[in-house]
């Protein structure tokens, strides 16, 4: 039985730079889940009769939205709902199976790297049906439903048993539960060589691998011990838990610090990597050296053709904007484009899709390519295991070349988490209020260059993406980013991105924040951070 359920809207569905991310507690009012997902519904046209994806990180209330999306999928008319076992799939893996199996789109539970928990985060997201995240003129629809929206349909049909492969009935619609990692790693084995990597194990490289008990466990027992015969305790923390044991899935260098300071010992392994909450975001550490994302985009950019899926070259990189410009001087060089965008991966999907450009990366620890439309943390680790299994050299001798050859980026965030909303608005309105003037002005020796709010023009749809990053360009190629935070759940982070060109090996051996430290007493000048925030240093420094 299909019911019409009367409901009124709530004023904060949003979706941010990646879907609607709130507190549980937030998610658990009456009816919110369910405006929200009719909210989408109600922005989509023609799906009747077609497939749905839905699958989650495990966090936290993932099952309990799972059986709601599913009775309102099948009271609004799609035709079959696909969903992983238990109610689980990375977020790489809902992008393909939307691909592979040519699904409409698909709904992806997930918060990220955030905490899960009663009182931690969860998360909503749309992909349509290239499998990537929803564009910005279809999460307007959903925020501009979601406040006018009074009803909506669910179906009487019970609990669906998720956790059992195989088919079911739910109404009128049939409910598909797949093994979550079959197909995912088929499409990895179909991209990498799967026998230079086994050699490579077989001869003893070692590999330490931190699923932060998130959603990647599965994946990376499966991929990296079964199909590449690393030893069987190569993955750590593999078993998914609602609260992630109680840590933040997010792997960087204060949320995986062990990670790092195995990696720093003598007796370290060859290779480090670790994944997020949802799979999509990836740390690399090699013996003695962290790779920084910005600089991994650009080294396994300029290295994809050693790996079978990219032996052809890549037709262009794109970054965000707030990314390094490392992965410039290696697009420049094999003379393809490089595009750059706002965060937020939605902001890929077109360049992918027109076939502009083949890997893209972010600061905030995401890399992928064309193989699906969303970041992908293990093929980031699998790229970079294919790329060492046929070089043959250490991650540092890979990297300090790299830098020899293009010049070395010297990079870092600081973020100023749960700012309150108004102090935050006051550091970006203000600056905003000042671009014109800094241009010619200077602080200390550095001298501003050029000074704008970053606004990206689609190449693809033409569509345009204001204020979405204040950019402060100092002479000789440094540069301040100043944005805050669209993923956040607790008042506002305010992002402060730091970046210098360093083209002389000899000096591509300082410490980061040493190389940065001018720019750093800069940035806090020109915003006026401790003015107005009331800190003086940073929550996390990455
Ligand atoms: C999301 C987006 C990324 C973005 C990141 C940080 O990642 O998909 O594109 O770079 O958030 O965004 P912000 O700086 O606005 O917090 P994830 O891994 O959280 O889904």
């Amino acid at each position: 039985m299909i019911r019409t359920v009367k409901t009124t809207p709530y004023t904060d569905q949003k979706p941010g730079t990646s879907g609607l991310r709130k507190k549980v507690p937030v998610f658990q009012q009456p009816n919110y889940v369910e405006n929200f997902i009719q909210s989408v519904f109600d922005s989509l046209e023609a799906f009747q009769g077609k497939t749905l994806v839905i699958g989650g990180d495990g966090r936290f209330y993932n099952r309990e939205v799972i059986q709601k999306a599913i009775a309102m999928a099948a009271a609004n008319g799609f035709g079959e709902v696909i969903v992983g076992q238990g109610g689980i799939l990375s977020t790489p893996a809902a992008s393909n199976i939307i691909r592979k199996y040519k699904a409409f789109g698909g709904l992806v539970l997930s918060a990220s790297h955030n905490p899960g928990g009663p009182h931690e985060d969860f998360g909503i997201k749309y992909n349509i049906s290239n499998g990537g995240p929803a564009p910005e003129k279809v999460t307007e629809a959903i925020f501009a439903r979601s406040k006018a929206i009074d009803s909506y349909k669910i179906a009487d049909i019970g609990q669906v048993d998720i956790d059992k492969v195989g088919s079911v009935k739910a109404g009128e619609m049939t409910v598909k539960v797949i093994d979550p990692v079959a197909d995912y790693a088929e499409l990895m084995e179909s991209l990498f060589d799967f026998e230079a990597i086994r050699t490579m194990f077989a001869s003893g490289f070692r590999m330490t691998f931190d699923a932060m008990h998130a959603v990647t466990g599965p994946y990376a027992k499966e991929i990296l011990e079964n199909r590449l015969g690393a030893p069987n305790h190569t993955a750590h923390n593999f078993v998914p838990l609602p609260d992630f044991g109680g840590h933040h899935p997010d792997p960087n260098l204060v949320h995986a610090k062990h990670l790092f300071d195995e990696m720093m010992r003598d007796d370290a392994p060859d290779f480090g990597a670790a994944s997020d909450g949802d799979g999509d975001r990836n740390l690399i550490i090699g013996n003695g050296i962290f790779v920084t994302p910005s600089d991994s985009l650009a080294l396994l950019a300029a290295n994809a053709h050693l790996a079978p899926g990219y032996k052809d070259g890549l037709k262009g990189i794109a970054r965000s904007m707030p990314t390094s410009a490392a992965a410039d001087r290696v697009a420049e060089k094999l003379g393809i484009g490089i595009y750059e965008t706002p965060t937020g991966w939605k902001f890929f999907g077109n360049l992918l899709d027109a076939g502009l450009a083949t890997i893209c990366g972010e600061e905030s620890a995401g890399t992928g390519s064309d193989h699906v439309r969303e970041k992908d943390g293990l093929w980031a680790v699998l790229l970079w295991l294919n790329i060492l299994a046929v070089r043959k050299e250490s991650v540092k001798d890979i990297v300090t070349k790299h830098w020899a050859e293009y010049g070395r980026n010297y990079y870092s965030r600081h973020d100023y988490e749960a700012v309150e909303t108004e102090r935050a608005n006051a550091v970006v309105d203000e600056l905003r209020a000042r671009l014109s003037t800094l241009p010619g002005t200077s602080l200390g020796a550095l001298r501003v260059a050029a000074a704008d709010d970053f606004a990206y023009h689609d190449p693809v749809d033409h569509s345009e993406s204001r204020n979405q990053g204040i950019r402060i360009m100092f002479e000789g190629g440094s540069r301040v980013v100043f944005r805050l935070s669209g993923t956040g759940t607790e008042g506002a982070t305010l992002r402060v991105y730091i970046e210098r060109y360093e083209a002389d090996p000899a000096k591509h051996g300082l410490d980061t924040q040493q190389a940065l430290a001018d720019l750093i007493v800069a940035a806090d000048e020109i915003a006026g951070i401790t003015k107005h925030t009331g800190r003086s240093k940073p929550t996390v420094i990455t």
